[in-house]
Protein backbone atom coordinates (compact mmCIF):
# COMPACT_ATOMS: atom_id res chain seq x y z
CA UNK A 1 0.00 0.00 0.00
CA UNK A 2 1.15 3.79 -0.11
CA UNK A 3 1.19 5.61 3.11
CA UNK A 4 -2.71 6.04 2.99
CA UNK A 5 -3.35 2.80 3.10
CA UNK A 6 -0.59 1.80 5.92
CA UNK A 7 -1.62 4.15 7.63
CA UNK A 8 -4.99 3.58 7.87
CA UNK A 9 -4.66 -0.05 8.68
CA UNK A 10 -2.08 1.14 11.62
CA UNK A 11 -5.02 3.46 13.38
CA UNK A 12 -7.68 0.08 12.68
CA UNK A 13 -5.21 -1.63 14.77
CA UNK A 14 -5.08 0.94 17.26
CA UNK A 15 -9.03 0.73 17.67
CA UNK A 16 -9.11 -2.69 18.53
CA UNK A 17 -6.00 -3.66 20.81
CA UNK A 18 -6.15 -4.30 24.49
CA UNK A 19 -5.45 -1.64 27.37
CA UNK A 20 -2.08 -3.46 27.94
CA UNK A 21 -1.00 -3.69 24.33
CA UNK A 22 -1.61 0.09 24.26
CA UNK A 23 0.62 0.60 26.68
CA UNK A 24 3.08 -1.67 26.07
CA UNK A 25 4.01 -0.24 22.48
CA UNK A 26 3.45 3.49 23.39
CA UNK A 27 6.40 2.77 25.33
CA UNK A 28 8.13 0.34 23.48
CA UNK A 29 7.89 3.15 20.42
CA UNK A 30 8.64 6.05 22.66
CA UNK A 31 5.27 7.85 21.43
CA UNK A 32 2.24 8.48 23.97
CA UNK A 33 0.05 10.01 21.22
CA UNK A 34 -3.00 8.38 19.51
CA UNK A 35 -0.59 7.49 16.37
CA UNK A 36 2.14 5.67 18.09
CA UNK A 37 1.13 3.12 15.37
CA UNK A 38 0.31 5.27 12.66
CA UNK A 39 3.41 7.23 13.02
CA UNK A 40 5.38 3.81 12.50
CA UNK A 41 3.41 2.30 9.60
CA UNK A 42 5.52 3.44 6.66
CA UNK A 43 8.94 3.68 8.00
CA UNK A 44 9.76 -0.10 6.40
CA UNK A 45 8.95 1.97 2.99
CA UNK A 46 11.40 4.85 4.25
CA UNK A 47 14.32 2.87 4.69
CA UNK A 48 13.82 0.12 1.63
CA UNK A 49 16.16 2.31 -0.52
CA UNK A 50 18.88 3.60 2.18
CA UNK A 51 22.02 1.38 1.87
CA UNK A 52 20.99 0.07 5.19
CA UNK A 53 17.78 -0.68 4.27
CA UNK A 54 18.75 -2.61 1.02
CA UNK A 55 18.46 -6.17 2.33
CA UNK A 56 14.65 -5.35 3.33
CA UNK A 57 13.53 -4.78 -0.24
CA UNK A 58 11.95 -8.10 -1.03
CA UNK A 59 10.15 -8.49 2.40
CA UNK A 60 7.15 -6.30 1.33
CA UNK A 61 5.96 -8.78 -0.91
CA UNK A 62 5.38 -12.50 -2.68
CA UNK A 63 5.77 -13.17 -5.89
CA UNK A 64 3.39 -15.84 -6.51
CA UNK A 65 4.50 -17.79 -9.63
CA UNK A 66 0.40 -18.68 -10.25
CA UNK A 67 -1.14 -18.22 -13.94
CA UNK A 68 -4.39 -15.53 -13.05
CA UNK A 69 -6.81 -14.98 -13.99
CA UNK A 70 -7.14 -18.87 -15.07
CA UNK A 71 -5.86 -20.30 -11.51
CA UNK A 72 -4.46 -18.15 -8.30
CA UNK A 73 -2.03 -19.73 -5.75
CA UNK A 74 0.61 -18.98 -3.50
CA UNK A 75 3.15 -21.47 -2.76
CA UNK A 76 6.07 -20.92 0.27
CA UNK A 77 8.68 -23.12 -0.98
CA UNK A 78 7.71 -21.80 -5.22
CA UNK A 79 7.69 -18.19 -4.35
CA UNK A 80 9.71 -16.93 -1.67
CA UNK A 81 13.15 -15.82 -2.77
CA UNK A 82 16.49 -16.84 -1.04
CA UNK A 83 16.64 -13.30 0.12
CA UNK A 84 13.24 -13.17 1.65
CA UNK A 85 9.34 -12.36 1.49
CA UNK A 86 6.88 -10.78 3.24
CA UNK A 87 5.98 -14.28 4.31
CA UNK A 88 9.28 -14.94 5.64
CA UNK A 89 10.02 -10.97 6.82
CA UNK A 90 6.39 -10.87 9.07
CA UNK A 91 8.10 -14.73 10.46
CA UNK A 92 11.00 -13.43 11.45
CA UNK A 93 10.08 -9.93 12.60
CA UNK A 94 7.37 -11.43 14.91
CA UNK A 95 9.94 -13.33 16.86
CA UNK A 96 12.49 -10.70 17.15
CA UNK A 97 9.49 -8.85 18.37
CA UNK A 98 8.86 -11.48 20.91
CA UNK A 99 12.69 -12.06 22.51
CA UNK A 100 12.98 -10.15 25.70
CA UNK A 101 16.64 -10.42 25.36
CA UNK A 102 16.38 -8.92 22.53
CA UNK A 103 17.58 -4.77 23.53
CA UNK A 104 14.01 -2.45 23.51
CA UNK A 105 15.24 -0.64 20.80
CA UNK A 106 15.24 -3.69 18.19
CA UNK A 107 12.30 -4.95 19.48
CA UNK A 108 10.64 -1.31 18.39
CA UNK A 109 12.53 -1.90 15.06
CA UNK A 110 10.82 -5.61 14.58
CA UNK A 111 7.45 -3.95 15.36
CA UNK A 112 7.81 -1.84 13.13
CA UNK A 113 8.32 -4.25 10.57
CA UNK A 114 5.41 -6.28 11.39
CA UNK A 115 3.22 -3.66 11.21
CA UNK A 116 4.14 -2.63 7.76
CA UNK A 117 3.83 -6.14 6.38
CA UNK A 118 0.96 -7.21 8.20
CA UNK A 119 -0.49 -4.43 5.98
CA UNK A 120 1.73 -5.02 3.12
CA UNK A 121 0.35 -8.53 3.02
CA UNK A 122 -3.36 -7.95 2.41
CA UNK A 123 -2.40 -5.60 -0.82
CA UNK A 124 -3.40 -8.17 -3.72
CA UNK A 125 -0.89 -7.29 -5.85
CA UNK A 126 1.62 -8.17 -3.02
CA UNK A 127 1.24 -11.28 -3.55
CA UNK A 128 1.52 -11.62 -7.40
CA UNK A 129 4.49 -12.51 -9.46
CA UNK A 130 3.07 -10.94 -12.93
CA UNK A 131 4.81 -7.81 -14.14
CA UNK A 132 6.56 -7.34 -10.95
CA UNK A 133 3.44 -7.09 -9.00
CA UNK A 134 1.71 -5.18 -11.81
CA UNK A 135 4.80 -2.23 -11.80
CA UNK A 136 5.28 -2.94 -15.38
CA UNK A 137 1.74 -2.67 -16.60
CA UNK A 138 0.01 0.58 -17.79
CA UNK A 139 -3.43 1.40 -17.03
CA UNK A 140 -5.55 4.87 -17.60
CA UNK A 141 -6.98 5.93 -14.53
CA UNK A 142 -9.40 8.61 -15.24
CA UNK A 143 -7.33 9.65 -18.16
CA UNK A 144 -4.33 9.66 -16.66
CA UNK A 145 -1.63 6.96 -16.67
CA UNK A 146 -0.31 4.87 -14.20
CA UNK A 147 0.90 1.02 -13.48
CA UNK A 148 -1.52 -1.03 -12.09
CA UNK A 149 0.48 -1.66 -8.78
CA UNK A 150 -0.05 2.47 -7.92
CA UNK A 151 -3.45 2.24 -8.61
CA UNK A 152 -3.89 -0.54 -6.27
CA UNK A 153 -2.06 0.61 -3.86
CA UNK A 154 -3.19 4.17 -3.66
CA UNK A 155 -5.63 5.30 -6.70
CA UNK A 156 -8.80 2.94 -5.73
CA UNK A 157 -8.81 3.97 -1.94
CA UNK A 158 -8.58 7.48 -2.92
CA UNK A 159 -11.40 7.30 -4.99
CA UNK A 160 -13.33 5.58 -2.87
CA UNK A 161 -12.56 8.23 -0.39
CA UNK A 162 -12.57 10.73 -2.98
CA UNK A 163 -9.87 12.48 -1.49
CA UNK A 164 -6.43 13.49 -2.09
CA UNK A 165 -3.65 14.94 -0.94
CA UNK A 166 -1.68 14.73 2.94
CA UNK A 167 -2.33 10.72 3.44
CA UNK A 168 -2.81 11.21 7.48
CA UNK A 169 -5.91 12.83 8.30
CA UNK A 170 -8.21 10.89 5.91
CA UNK A 171 -6.34 7.64 6.65
CA UNK A 172 -7.76 9.20 10.57
CA UNK A 173 -11.31 9.11 8.95
CA UNK A 174 -11.76 5.97 7.05
CA UNK A 175 -9.80 4.26 9.67
CA UNK A 176 -12.39 5.50 12.39
CA UNK A 177 -15.17 4.53 10.08
CA UNK A 178 -13.87 1.37 9.00
CA UNK A 179 -13.98 0.53 13.19
CA UNK A 180 -17.01 1.44 13.28
CA UNK A 181 -18.19 -1.14 10.48
CA UNK A 182 -15.85 -3.53 11.92
CA UNK A 183 -17.92 -3.24 15.27
CA UNK A 184 -21.45 -2.68 14.58
CA UNK A 185 -21.63 -2.23 10.20
CA UNK A 186 -21.20 -4.57 7.14
CA UNK A 187 -18.04 -5.84 8.94
CA UNK A 188 -19.45 -7.20 12.07
CA UNK A 189 -20.61 -10.61 10.82
CA UNK A 190 -17.56 -11.92 9.32
CA UNK A 191 -14.80 -10.49 11.58
CA UNK A 192 -14.36 -13.46 14.09
CA UNK A 193 -14.33 -15.40 10.37
CA UNK A 194 -11.14 -13.03 9.88
CA UNK A 195 -8.97 -14.33 12.96
CA UNK A 196 -10.14 -18.40 11.55
CA UNK A 197 -7.18 -18.95 10.22
CA UNK A 198 -4.72 -17.20 12.95
CA UNK A 199 -2.20 -19.88 14.90
CA UNK A 200 0.39 -17.91 16.61
CA UNK A 201 2.56 -20.93 17.18
CA UNK A 202 2.85 -21.01 13.61
CA UNK A 203 3.55 -17.53 11.78
CA UNK A 204 4.15 -19.51 8.51
CA UNK A 205 1.15 -20.78 7.95
CA UNK A 206 -0.89 -18.32 8.99
CA UNK A 207 0.93 -15.48 6.81
CA UNK A 208 0.28 -18.16 4.10
CA UNK A 209 -3.81 -18.10 4.71
CA UNK A 210 -3.63 -14.59 4.87
CA UNK A 211 -1.32 -14.78 1.41
CA UNK A 212 -3.68 -17.13 -0.15
CA UNK A 213 -6.78 -15.39 0.68
CA UNK A 214 -5.34 -12.04 -0.77
CA UNK A 215 -3.63 -13.85 -4.16
CA UNK A 216 -7.38 -15.04 -4.93
CA UNK A 217 -8.33 -11.56 -5.99
CA UNK A 218 -5.75 -11.38 -8.50
CA UNK A 219 -7.46 -13.82 -10.44
CA UNK A 220 -11.35 -12.41 -9.89
CA UNK A 221 -10.57 -8.62 -9.41
CA UNK A 222 -7.32 -7.48 -10.75
CA UNK A 223 -7.06 -9.55 -14.00
CA UNK A 224 -10.33 -10.24 -14.45
CA UNK A 225 -9.45 -10.75 -18.02
CA UNK A 226 -6.11 -11.99 -17.92
CA UNK A 227 -2.79 -9.25 -17.72
CA UNK A 228 -3.04 -8.81 -21.63
CA UNK A 229 -6.03 -7.24 -21.91
CA UNK A 230 -6.05 -4.86 -18.72
CA UNK A 231 -3.05 -2.80 -20.58
CA UNK A 232 -3.86 0.44 -21.52
CA UNK A 233 -7.40 0.48 -19.83
CA UNK A 234 -9.63 3.09 -18.21
CA UNK A 235 -9.67 1.10 -14.88
CA UNK A 236 -11.50 4.56 -13.28
CA UNK A 237 -14.89 3.19 -14.35
CA UNK A 238 -16.93 -0.26 -14.02
CA UNK A 239 -13.03 -1.71 -12.77
CA UNK A 240 -12.99 0.91 -9.96
CA UNK A 241 -16.85 -0.18 -9.32
CA UNK A 242 -15.53 -3.80 -8.43
CA UNK A 243 -12.14 -3.24 -7.13
CA UNK A 244 -13.44 -0.11 -4.02
CA UNK A 245 -15.17 -2.44 -1.69
CA UNK A 246 -11.98 -5.43 -1.97
CA UNK A 247 -9.69 -2.90 -0.93
CA UNK A 248 -11.86 -1.42 1.31
CA UNK A 249 -12.51 -5.07 3.00
CA UNK A 250 -8.49 -5.61 2.79
CA UNK A 251 -7.68 -2.49 4.56
CA UNK A 252 -10.23 -3.65 7.53
CA UNK A 253 -8.79 -7.16 7.38
CA UNK A 254 -5.04 -6.05 7.88
CA UNK A 255 -5.88 -3.88 10.87
CA UNK A 256 -8.20 -6.04 12.82
CA UNK A 257 -5.75 -8.65 12.46
CA UNK A 258 -3.14 -6.38 13.64
CA UNK A 259 -4.08 -5.22 16.16
CA UNK A 260 -4.64 -9.83 17.55
CA UNK A 261 -0.78 -9.87 16.53
CA UNK A 262 0.34 -6.91 18.14
CA UNK A 263 -1.75 -8.07 21.32
CA UNK A 264 -0.16 -11.30 21.45
CA UNK A 265 3.07 -9.94 21.13
CA UNK A 266 2.50 -7.57 23.81
CA UNK A 267 1.17 -10.68 26.14
CA UNK A 268 4.89 -11.84 25.83
CA UNK A 269 5.64 -8.90 28.51
CA UNK A 270 2.96 -8.76 30.93
N1 LIG B 1 12.54 4.41 17.58
C1 LIG B 1 13.14 3.54 18.45
N2 LIG B 1 14.41 3.14 18.22
C2 LIG B 1 15.08 3.60 17.16
C3 LIG B 1 14.48 4.48 16.27
C4 LIG B 1 13.20 4.87 16.51
O1 LIG B 1 12.53 3.12 19.41
N3 LIG B 1 16.35 3.20 16.98
C5 LIG B 1 11.16 4.78 17.83
C6 LIG B 1 11.05 6.21 18.21
C7 LIG B 1 9.83 6.71 17.50
C8 LIG B 1 9.51 5.69 16.44
O2 LIG B 1 10.39 4.57 16.66
O3 LIG B 1 8.74 6.72 18.41
C9 LIG B 1 9.65 6.22 15.05
O4 LIG B 1 11.00 6.36 14.77
P1 LIG B 1 11.52 6.96 13.40
O5 LIG B 1 11.78 8.40 13.69
O6 LIG B 1 12.79 6.19 13.15
O7 LIG B 1 10.46 6.73 12.40
N1 LIG C 1 -6.00 -22.18 -19.20
C1 LIG C 1 -5.72 -21.58 -20.42
N2 LIG C 1 -4.51 -20.93 -20.58
C2 LIG C 1 -3.63 -20.92 -19.59
C3 LIG C 1 -3.90 -21.55 -18.36
C4 LIG C 1 -5.11 -22.20 -18.21
O1 LIG C 1 -6.52 -21.61 -21.33
N3 LIG C 1 -2.45 -20.30 -19.77
C5 LIG C 1 -7.29 -22.87 -19.07
C6 LIG C 1 -7.13 -24.35 -19.01
C7 LIG C 1 -8.19 -24.79 -18.05
C8 LIG C 1 -8.56 -23.54 -17.25
O2 LIG C 1 -7.93 -22.43 -17.88
O3 LIG C 1 -9.34 -25.19 -18.77
C9 LIG C 1 -8.16 -23.64 -15.80
O4 LIG C 1 -6.75 -23.68 -15.75
P1 LIG C 1 -6.01 -24.12 -14.43
O5 LIG C 1 -5.93 -25.60 -14.46
O6 LIG C 1 -4.63 -23.46 -14.58
O7 LIG C 1 -6.79 -23.57 -13.30
N1 LIG D 1 6.54 -4.83 -5.61
C1 LIG D 1 5.79 -5.98 -5.58
N2 LIG D 1 6.21 -7.09 -6.22
C2 LIG D 1 7.36 -7.07 -6.91
C3 LIG D 1 8.13 -5.90 -6.99
C4 LIG D 1 7.69 -4.77 -6.32
O1 LIG D 1 4.75 -5.99 -4.93
N3 LIG D 1 7.77 -8.17 -7.51
C5 LIG D 1 6.06 -3.63 -4.93
C6 LIG D 1 6.94 -3.04 -3.91
C7 LIG D 1 6.56 -1.59 -3.95
C8 LIG D 1 6.17 -1.35 -5.38
O2 LIG D 1 5.86 -2.65 -5.91
O3 LIG D 1 5.40 -1.36 -3.14
C9 LIG D 1 7.22 -0.67 -6.20
O4 LIG D 1 8.38 -1.44 -6.11
P1 LIG D 1 9.79 -0.90 -6.62
O5 LIG D 1 9.90 0.46 -6.01
O6 LIG D 1 10.76 -1.90 -6.07
O7 LIG D 1 9.68 -0.89 -8.09
ZN1 LIG E 1 2.90 -1.63 -3.24
ZN1 LIG F 1 5.79 -1.88 1.71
Amino acid sequence: WGSLGHITTAFIASHFVSNTTEAYFKTLLRNDEPDYLASVASWADSIRYTKWGRFTKNFHFIDAHDNPPFSCDVDYERDCKESGCVISALANYTDQSLDPTLAPWLRAQAAKFVVHFVGDLHQPLHNEDVALGGNRIYVKWDGRDYNLHHVWDTSIAEKWLGAHGKPYPIALRWANALAVEISDGKFAEEKDGWLKELDFEDSIATAMAWSRECNAFVCTHVFPEGPAAIAGQELGGAYFDAAGPVVERQVARAGYRMAVWLDHIADEFQ
